[in-house]
This record gives C-alpha cells, sequence and structure tokens, in this order.
C-alpha cells in the first residue's frame, strides 16, 4: 500500500508521459523529495523534464539507474513499458522498496470513482466509446490511462464526484496493489506482451488483478464469447455482468432478432438495431456491447447510449479510412499490434487486400495470422521492420508467397499502390508494436497517412 506521500523520498523510473505525470502529483502531495530517473542521457531527459527544474526537491538523474539511487527511498512509481527484469528493480525488491504501477499512485491520490477497460484489443476503441456515452449523461467525466493521458494527470484534476474512464494495460495493471474499478470491462485475451510478461500465465494474471479490490456493489462486464475472459467471473467479487454476440443472455448484453439488448433478469432493454452501430467489423460489435454493458451499469440512459453508438466514428489508427486513391482504398490500423487485431480487421475490411505489416516482435504466434491470409482475401504481403523475416516464414509455411520487402513505410505505400487494382484496399495493420523504427505507433500511423497524401499529391500533379 502506498499510504501517505508527504515526506517521503519517492524514485519515479521512467520519464516518458506516465513519469512526468508521477512526478506532478508527487509535488502536489507534498513528497519531501523526488528522484526522477531515466535510461535517456542527461542532457536530453533534461530538455523533457524541464518544468521539474524550478522544484528543488526533483532530482533529475538520467544515464542509467545506478545502484545508489535506491538508498533513503520508500517507495518506487514505475513505468508501465519498463520491463519488470530490469536487474535495478529486482535490487530495490531485495531491498524491501515496493514498486507500485503509475496507477496505483493514481488510485491512492484520487477520490474520484474508476471504470477500467481492459483486454488484449479494442481497449481504446472501447474506453473512447464509453467516454463519449459518460460525457453524454455526466459532468466531470475525465478519459485516460494507456489510451495516452497518464491517470496520475486525471487524478490530479477529478473531484470526488468526477468519473475516470480508464484504458488500462496489462503492464499497469500488473504492479497495482489496491487499485479498485467501481465498473470494470473484460473485453477479450489472447497471447500479448510475451516479451515483458513471459508467460501467457502472468499475462493473464495482471489482467485479472482489474477484479481484485472489488466490492460486492462493483461490477465486472466480461466476453461471454472469450474463453479466457469468461473465466473472470469465477474470481469476480461484484456483480457479472456478461456480454454476447452469439449467446442470448439473462443478466447479459446480447444480440436478439438483430437488435442489442439488455436483459437484466425481469427487466428488458432493447437499445437499437446492432446496423445502427457506426463502427464496423464483428470486434467492434463486441466493443459495443461492451460499452452498453458498462454504460448501463453506470446508470447512463439508453437515448443517450443510442445516440452515441450511432455517432462514433471510432479512434485514430484504428481501421481509420485515409484516402481512396484511383478506386484504392488506404486505411491505418497502426494500432493493430498483435495478429489477433489484424485478423479481426482483415475481417472487418471487405474485398481483396494488400496487408503491410512487420514492427517490433513481442513474441506472438504469426502461424493463425498467416493462415488467415488467403480466408480474407489478401492478394499481397508488404513486410518491413525486425518481425519481417518470421512473417516471410510463416506465410512460406501456408503456402503464401506473394510477400515484399520494403525498408520504411513510404516504400511500403509505393509498393501496395503498384500492386493493387481499383476496388482494392491497403491495409496498414503491423501484428507488431512499432519501436524497432518509431517512437510509437502513433507515429507509425502518422507517416503512413502522409506517405498516402505525398502519393495523392504525386498522382495529382500526373
Ligand atoms: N525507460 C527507462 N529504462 C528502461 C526502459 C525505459 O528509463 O529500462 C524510459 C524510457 O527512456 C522512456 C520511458 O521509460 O523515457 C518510457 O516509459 P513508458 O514506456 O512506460 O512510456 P510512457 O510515455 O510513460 O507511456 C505509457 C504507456 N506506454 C507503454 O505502456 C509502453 C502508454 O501506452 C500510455 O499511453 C502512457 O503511459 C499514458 O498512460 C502506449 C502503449 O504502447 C500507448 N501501451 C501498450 C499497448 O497499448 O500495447 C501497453
Amino acid at each position: 500500500m502506498i499510504g501517505k506521500i508527504k515526506g517521503k523520498r519517492v524514485l519515479v523510473l521512467g520519464m516518458g508521459k506516465s513519469g512526468r505525470a508521477a512526478v506532478r502529483l508527487l509535488i502536489k502531495a507534498g513528497a519531501s523529495s523526488i528522484v526522477a530517473n531515466d535510461r535517456k542521457q542527461t542532457d536530453l531527459l533534461l530538455k523533457e523534464a524541464e518544468e521539474f527544474l524550478a522544484y528543488p526537491q526533483v532530482e533529475i538523474v538520467g544515464g542509467g539507474h545506478p545502484q545508489d539511487l535506491l538508498e533513503g527511498v520508500s517507495l518506487i512509481i514505475k513505468s508501465p513499458g519498463i520491463s519488470p527484469e530490469l536487474p535495478f528493480l529486482k535490487s530495490a525488491l531485495d531491498k524491501g522498496i515496493p514498486v507500485y504501477s503509475e496507477i496505483e499512485l493514481a488510485y491512492n491520490y484520487t477520490q474520484a470513482t474508476i471504470v477500467g477497460i481492459t483486454g488484449t484489443n479494442g481497449k481504446t476503441t472501447t474506453t473512447a466509446l464509453i467516454g463519449e456515452m459518460f460525457h453524454r449523461q455526466f459532468s466531470g467525466v475525465h478519459v485516460a490511462g494507456n489510451i495516452g493521458f497518464p491517470l496520475c494527470q486525471a487524478a490530479m484534476v477529478a473531484s470526488e464526484e468526477d468519473i475516470i474512464v480508464a484504458e488500462l494495460s496489462s503492464f499497469q495493471l500488473e504492479d497495482t496493489d489496491k487499485f479498485r474499478v467501481h465498473i470494470g470491462a473484460v473485453l477479450n485475451i489472447t497471447p500479448d506482451h510475451l516479451d515483458y510478461h513471459r508467460s501467457v500465465e502472468n499475462y493473464i494474471a495482471a489482467k485479472r488483478k482489474i477484479l481484485d479490490n472489488q466490492r460486492s456493489d462493483d461490477w465486472i462486464v466480461t466476453n461471454w464469447d472469450d474463453p479466457q475472459s469468461r473465466r473472470f467471473k469465477d474470481y469476480a467479487r461484484g456483480k457479472v455482468l456478461p456480454f454476447s454476440r452469439k449467446e442470448e443472455l439473462n443478466p447479459g448484453i446480447c444480440i436478439q432478432d438483430n437488435t442489442i439488448v439488455i436483459n437484466f433478469f425481469t427487466k428488458i432493454y432493447h437499445i437499437c438495431s446492432v446496423a445502427d452501430v457506426k463502427i464496423c467489423g464483428l470486434h467492434n460489435l463486441e466493443n459495443a456491447l461492451a460499452a452498453v454493458g458498462v454504460a448501463w451499469a453506470a446508470g447512463v440512459g439508453a437515448e443517450n447510449i443510442v445516440q452515441t453508438l450511432r455517432s462514433f466514428p471510432g479512434v485514430p489508427h484504428r481501421l481509420e479510412d485515409v484516402a481512396v486513391l484511383s478506386g484504392v482504398k488506404f486505411i491505418n490500423d497502426s494500432k493493430g499490434t498483435n495478429p489477433d487485431a489484424v485478423i479481426n480487421a482483415l475481417r472487418a475490411v471487405r474485398g481483396p487486400k494488400i496487408l503491410i505489416a512487420g514492427g517490433k516482435n513481442k513474441g506472438g504466434d504469426f502461424q493463425p495470422l498467416a493462415k488467415a491470409l488467403r480466408e480474407e482475401s489478401v492478394k499481397k504481403l508488404i513486410l518491413l521492420g525486425e518481425t519481417a523475416p518470421l512473417l516471410v516464414s510463416a506465410a512460406l509455411k501456408e503456402g503464401f508467397n506473394n510477400v515484399e520487402l520494403v525498408a520504411d513505410i513510404k516504400e511500403a505505400v509505393l509498393k501496395a499502390f503498384s500492386s493493387a487494382s481499383s476496388g482494392d484496399t491497403v491495409l496498414l495493420s503491423p501484428a507488431c508494436a512499432s519501436w524497432d523504427m518509431f517512437k510509437n505507433f502513433e507515429q507509425r500511423g502518422e507517416e503512413f497517412k502522409s506517405a498516402v497524401s505525398l502519393l495523392k499529391k504525386g498522382l495529382e500533379k500526373g
């Protein structure tokens, strides 16, 4: 348990978005001294953490994680992306210094109600969708977490009456202790981040921490069609509200006669037709069902739920329409960072496709994706990044040999366009993390969009 911050010496590990937000919160909470530590070189770090130079209690230490930094430290706040295998963290634990994630620090500080969404795929879309539904119904709604706005940042501005809708990654959940969500959602669980968690079991255990500390009047909304998510009901301490697009459930959110229905024992609410949901694809229908469950459990009215489902366009870098050039459609799905996400994207996009994939390896199995290539009308596979050779051999094993390797996104776009015919779709959906070639998935998606826009200009010039 973190407990009182006042008077403590706290080390914040990693000075990315979440680390910097944690330092801000610690300053506000009255920590006596704060060590802002990152492996980045000190001169670069000083530029990025410049805002803290005005605070004498903050010591900025770059260039690595030397052991002597642990002297006198009461606790460590770890940035989510930092590997738990880091020797510095092991030494801290040996010395009895507790390590918590940035979301635990946020929880320790805030009195606001937290609604949390986890799962392997669809978290960002569902979090944003729930955020929209809540915004229509309540004032004081903050959308935060893995979606890109650190929970500590939201915690600092949220009042007791406010609601924080938080996207929660396994990295964030792993180092929690007292963190509690009033309403949680589990969208689906397939192997991901195995390089970080080392085993599927550890990955699932981290996700399952969303249930820890829930009380009998809390809720867990979980995907009944997904075996791993279904199992969460066995560990639930609060009320379980399952959702399914395949089975009729009561209690539960399901589809009856093409209508989204909430069944809660004797109460039945017909929400809207499946066709009213603006975001496309079966995986997005599941995200919509989860959002309906969370919103209903929170007390959002049916009209606000329906209006949002009808108008919500999706989030950037998730099946984002970019352009149509000479009849060829370009879609940016840069956030498709594991094989399952890409299979979902391929299913959601109709017609022949040219897939651009590859990036940093997270230890996933590419064989199911390779198998789906032909089934989902992929004409050609264009590969880049660290995993390109692995993807080539997975594709060849399935007898798919229309594969081409490229050096960067710009070349990928040009090659894809020259191989495409009118009516085809060029889909960037990498199945891998971006960190081998880009700062993050957003940068990868933006480079894709710029390359498409350059191509457009070239075509216009003739
Ligand atoms: N660092 C060290 N030592 C190390 C490793 C890294 O000091 O051994 C430093 C780096 O130099 C860098 C900092 O740690 O300065 C980066 O920390 P971070 O990777 O935790 O990144 P943040 O900028 O804090 O962003 C994090 C999340 N990043 C990850 O989980 C990898 C963001 O999720 C999140 O939006 C943000 O906090 C706010 O909550 C991104 C993500 O890719 C989108 N998430 C994964 C995913 O969705 O698959 C889980």
